[in-house]
C-alpha cells in the first residue's frame, strides 16, 4: 500500500495535483491541513480542517484504515506545541491508531514514541528550518512500514 501525505500547502493546490500526477499507483492521498482549497479543489488529496481553512469546513479528524495499521490525521494546531506529542500520542491510542499524521508546524517530522509514530511531512509551501519542501511517501506492505521524507522538485 502506497500512501501519498503533505501538508501545509497555503493554497499552492497545482503541487497537490502535481503529485498525483507523478504518484498515480498511489492508494491513497491525504493532506494534514491548510491546504486553503475546498474538498473538491483537493481532490484525490481527503484534507483536514486547518486553522487557516476558512473557504470549506473539511473534517477535524480522519481515520483511514491501512492495511494492519490505523491512521489518525488532524492539522494539530489546537494543542500548545509542549503538549502536542502528548496529546497525539493519547488520541491515537484512544482511536486505537498506530500512526499519526499532523501538520501546522511547517517542520518535517517522524518520530515513535510509547509505539505511536508521529509523521509530519512538512509543508509544501515553506519549512520553518529552512529544509527544502518536503512531503512524504509511507509505504506498508505485510511486516514493514517505511516512511520516506522526499524533496518537492
Ligand atoms: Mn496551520
Amino acid at each position: 500500500m502506497k500512501i501519498i501525505i503533505t501538508s501545509d500547502v497555503h493554497g499552492h493546490l497545482d503541487r497537490l495535483h502535481h503529485l498525483a500526477l507523478v504518484h498515480p499507483d498511489a492508494d491513497y492521498y491525504l493532506d494534514a491541513g491548510d491546504s486553503e482549497g475546498t474538498e473538491t479543489s483537493v481532490y484525490p488529496f481527503l484534507s483536514v480542517e486547518g486553522n487557516n481553512d476558512r473557504l470549506q469546513r473539511f473534517p477535524k479528524t480522519r481515520v483511514i484504515d491501512a492495511h494492519d495499521h490505523k491512521i489518525y490525521m488532524t492539522h494539530s494546531h489546537e494543542f500548545y506545541p509542549s503538549q502536542r506529542d502528548d496529546g497525539l500520542i493519547k488520541k491515537a491510542q484512544r482511536l486505537g491508531c498506530d500512526l499519526v499524521i499532523y501538520g501546522h508546524s511547517h517542520v518535517p517530522d517522524v518520530r515513535t514514541i510509547h509505539g505511536v509514530t508521529l509523521i509530519n511531512p512538512g509543508s509544501l509551501y515553506y519549512n520553518r528550518d529552512r529544509s527544502p519542501l518536503t512531503y512524504v511517501i509511507l509505504t506498508i506492505d505485510e511486516s514493514n512500514v517505511k516512511i520516506q521524507h522526499v524533496p518537492y522538485r
